[in-house]
């Protein structure tokens, strides 16, 4: 089965999916592995892996560990041609649509391309909103573009329906790693009443309540990062796949 179709199967039966990001930058083997597999055990439905900037991380050689100690798919979220690697199962083919750098709306997807096809990993087309976090953040600043301000749920849910028209299969809220405050649930209501495509959360996610809030505001797929590097904090990790898989919740 796709990649894709996994994601839109875990949505369907759990009411929303659980991806961790792995950044390759901040990761230690023996960690990493013990990581992953715990992650399995409690929940959480997949990986994303990359960065804005990568400047030491080995993104191969992580993606060998995490798919050495787990099953879950691995997915290449990447933030340069780079960080396309074969040995993941699917890439999010990103096309930065909150900003108007063409290079960063087609220009590097056309140098990507055919290592995509000779690898013969999945690619997931995904329109990529950068939505204002209170701070400059790393992608932000990376790729130069404005984000959407955060009082203008309007911009965003335009932006993601013209991606949408434009035949994209996802579409992402990204406030920013480590993002001060996260995407506003107002943003997210607007955008997943408009558009029909599942839309994933990111950036600033510190909390399971806070997952659960984007959550029941409309969005598909919650993605934290940071939160999850510090080895104190992973004892919430089931806490917070419970607060994103809504339907088994309400089951209980
Ligand atoms: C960043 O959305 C992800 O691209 C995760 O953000 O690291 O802030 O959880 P955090």
């Amino acid at each position: 089965m796709k990649i894709y179709d996994s994601l839109q199967q875990v949505i369907n039966l759990k009411g929303a999916a659980y991806l961790v990001l792995i950044d390759p930058d901040k990761t230690e083997e023996i960690k990493l592995g013990k990581f992953v597999s715990f992650c399995e055990k409690n929940g959480v439905d997949g990986f994303l892996i990359g960065g804005s900037l990568l400047t030491n991380g080995d993104l191969s050689g992580t993606i060998n560990i995490v798919k050495k100690n787990s099953s879950l798919p691995v997915i290449i979220f990447p933030g340069a041609v780079n960080q396309v690697v074969p040995n993941a199962d699917a890439i999010l083919f990103i096309s930065l649509i909150s900003g108007r750098n063409a290079e960063q709306l087609i220009g590097k997807h056309v140098f990507a391309a055919p290592i995509i096809k000779k690898y013969n990993i999945e690619p997931i087309s995904t329109g990529y909103i950068l939505v204002e976090s209170g701070n400059v953040t790393t992608a932000g600043y990376m790729s130069g573009s404005i984000p959407v301000p955060r009082n203008k749920p309007e911009i965003a849910a335009s932006t993601a329906l013209a991606a949408e028209y434009l035949g994209m299969k996802l579409i992402y809220l990204e406030a920013g790693s480590g993002a001060d405050i996260s995407v506003p649930e107002e943003m997210i209501k607007l955008v997943t009443e408009t558009c029909s495509v599942p839309v994933i959360v990111g950036g600033g996610i510190k909390d399971a309540d806070t997952a659960r809030s984007k959550v029941k505001a409309g969005a598909k797929i919650i993605v934290t990062g940071n939160y999850f590097e510090n080895q104190n904090n992973w004892e919430k990790i089931k806490e917070f796949a419970q607060a994103v898989h809504i339907k088994e919740s309400i089951k209980v």
